[in-house]
């Protein structure tokens, strides 16, 4: 509601509370009075007043207080929702290929996701006859921060199943830059650093591999290692890697920019589930930042791939790692806006071990139990995963076995750890079903404001209607204003979210509505087409034959609604074409698209965009391209002829 100058959502609900007491009352007299059938009006009632509640905060016309980013799982995309109405509002593909959009068709894209290709990614996208990889699996998302705070600058986000991490741009919500991790396997845990900005984006290897993985041995687990890598946020390039013990699962990083952590639950180093899960305890690992850039800066690593690669195993007895016993198999990793508070889901085991991140010094001076850092490690319900924060020292954590979100408090849970006898509890609330990740509003940085709690449910089973045997996700809104938590909306979501972020609308107040003709997006585009002597800024229909290569063609177009600049062009059979097009509209929301017929290509072209594809015209004959965004009452008309011409 960004709009709606000074009027919080809470001040509107505030303002028809009476209306809603009524509502309440109303309910409760049915049940009260109606017996068995009064119970199911009243719960109908209740579904009613939830509704009803959410169509006054978020009427037609009225926008989201917040942004909501959402991961895809292996759809391999980012969507963006607005919170609290759950509407979705777009689809960034990033590791996936996209229909609408050209992503993963068009050069420009294609260009983003080659850049930071392994040698081993190209012989195997060569063999298949492929460019890039079709599939992803983006599990998490979270923006770069500046002290602390979402600066709306970039978006990062993970693939666990081809190891590669990616960047969103904040101004435009399209994919900048996508880097393919070596020597680490499944990227899975992805943080930025809180402080004093985001230089590093911290990479989890979650899959054990032989540290040179070049076939010599499977059996012989003793070569296999974990690796956890440091991204340079900026240049999107490995800044140094760390090889540890055990695997890594999910990690996160302390408000003082001095640590980053990640939990491990293979610390067996198991192949099978049996062996992954037989040891009392796994653990946290702790990585000392400084420590780790003084032996970089000195040039004590060894290069692999081209990365510098430390040895942070717990038998090389190094600076750079400590290990914290924790509980079998522990997953998510949540460091609390209080600045002190890291809070490790315990999944196996029915509790939350809390780690006060100001004693860890202790543990890299002296001989000090690695368990001493542990404060708090309340017991709250079966399969605690992650933990959300409202900056007022209450942690929401999910119980994926519970079905259940629990609401306690990190001061009540430290009492009872020291021996009082105090309830940390405050709150359980039953979700639909089995809840992952869960997030709260600005939860994740210093400015946590307690509003809504976002439970990303991985089974819906009957809370939609039936669609077949696959179903969709629930990702619930939970208003977390009063002391009681409440489920207020049910959002049906493709496969398959892991994790979200909410984040306040003013935090992204730059976001452009039209390109700048000269954006990086396609400079390369724009650096050929400058040779090729074409004014891409200009109404242009231009046909280039490539003199080094003549069977190749570049052919300019530009588009303004409802016209593209070339109605017809001519090329021969066999030719590479290249068609790059330029959208001369500058009108906010005005989009043209390019789809040549028959061809496999499509893309979208945004108000002052350029955009290109290549294909090649495999079969003489006439050939209808069509701009494929409505962008005008003679979209239809929007089209021209491509002639491929027999060979002689
Ligand atoms: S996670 Cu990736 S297995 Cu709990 Cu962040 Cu879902
Ligand atoms: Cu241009 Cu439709
Ligand atoms: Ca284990």
């Amino acid at each position: 509601m960004s709009d709606s100058k000074g009027l919080s959502r809470r001040g509107l609900l505030g303002a028809t509370a009476t209306g809603a007491a009524l509502f309440g009352a109303m309910a409760g007299r049915i049940g009260l009075g109606g017996g068995a059938a009064g119970l199911a009006g009243a719960a109908a009632l209740t579904a009613t007043s939830a509704s009803a509640e959410e169509a006054a905060t978020i009427a037609p016309g009225m926008l989201d207080e917040y942004y909501g980013f959402w991961s895809s799982g292996q759809t391999g995309e980012m969507r963006i929702l607005g919170i609290p109405s759950m509407r979705e509002l777009m689809r960034v593909p990033v590791f996936n290929r996209c229909s609408a959009t050209g992503w993963g068709i068009t050069n420009e894209s294609i260009r983003i996701h080659q850049r930071s290709m392994t040698e081993h990614t190209r012989k195997f996208l060569a063999a298949n006859g492929k460019k890039v990889h079709d599939n992803g699996d983006l599990h998490h998302v979270h923006m770069s921060m500046t002290e602390g705070k979402y600066d709306g600058r970039f978006l990062f986000m993970n693939d666990k199943a081809n190891t590669r991490v990616a960047r969103v741009r904040g101004d435009v919500m399209k994919c900048d830059a996508i880097l393919e991790v070596p020597n680490a396997h499944a990227i899975h845990g992805m943080r930025p650093q809180k402080w004093p900005r985001t230089n590093y984006v911290f990479c989890n290897g979650e899959d054990e591999s032989p540290l040179v993985n070049d076939g010599k041995t499977m059996t012989d687990v003793s070569t296999y290692v974990n690796i956890f890598t440091a991204v340079d946020a900026d240049k999107w390039d490995v800044a140094w890697q760390v090889i540890v013990s055990g695997n890594l699962d999910n990690c996160d990083a302390d408000y003082e920019g001095k640590w980053a952590f990640s939990t491990s639950y293979n610390s067996e180093m198991g192949t099978n589930t049996a062996e992954m899960t037989a040891s009392d305890m796994d653990h946290v690992v702790v990585f000392n930042i400084a420590e780790i850039e003084k032996a970089i800066a000195a040039g004590q690593f060894q290069e692999l791939n081209g990365v510098k690669v430390l040895d942070g195993r717990k038998e090389a007895g190094s600076q750079f790692t400590r290990y914290i016993p924790i509980a079998n198999n522990p997953h998510g990793c949540n460091m609390a806006p209080d600045k002190v508070h890291l809070c490790i889901g315990g999944k196996l085991s029915p509790t939350v071990t809390v780690i006060d991140v100001t004693k860890l010094d202790t543990l890299f001076e002296t001989d000090a139990d690695p368990r001493s850092v542990v404060v708090a490690e309340p017991e709250l319900g079966l399969g605690p995963l992650h933990n959300a924060f409202d900056g007022q020292g209450n942690v929401y954590t999910s119980l994926f076995l519970d079905s259940q979100v629990v609401k306690w408090n990190i001061d009540l849970a430290k009492r009872l750890y020291a021996g009082e006898k105090v309830d940390p509890i405050l709150d359980k609330v039953d979700v639909q079903y089995q809840p992952g990740h869960l997030k709260t509003s600005m939860g994740e940085t210093l400015e946590a404001d307690g509003k809504w709690l976002v439970c990303l449910c991985k089974f819906s089973k009957d809370r939609f209607l039936n669609v077949g045997p696959l179903k969709p996700e629930n990702d619930q809104l939970i208003d977390t204003s009063g002391d009681k938590m409440k489920v207020i909306h049910d959002g049906p979501n493709f496969a398959e979210p892991h994790d979200a972020i909410a984040v306040h609308a003013s935090k992204l107040s730059g976001i452009k509505s039209v390109w700048e003709r000269k954006d990086p997006m396609w400079a390369e585009t724009r650096a050929q087409a400058e040779a090729d002597g074409v004014n891409l800024d200009d109404w242009q229909d231009m046909v280039i034959r490539d003199k080094a290569d003549p069977s190749k063609v570049r052919v300019y177009i530009s588009s303004q609604a409802p016209s593209f600049a070339l109605e017809t062009f001519e090329v021969n059979e066999g030719d590479e074409v290249t068609v790059i097009v330029t959208n001369l509209d500058d009108i906010d929301d005005l989009t043209h698209g390019f789809t040549m017929g028959g061809h496999g290509v499509a893309m979208e072209i945004g108000p002052q965009a350029t955009s290109s594809v290549t294909f090649v015209a495999a079969n003489p004959g006439v050939y209808w391209y069509y701009c494929q965004w409505f962008c005008h009452a003679l979209h239809m008309e929007m089209r021209g002829r491509m002639f491929v011409k027999p060979k002689a």
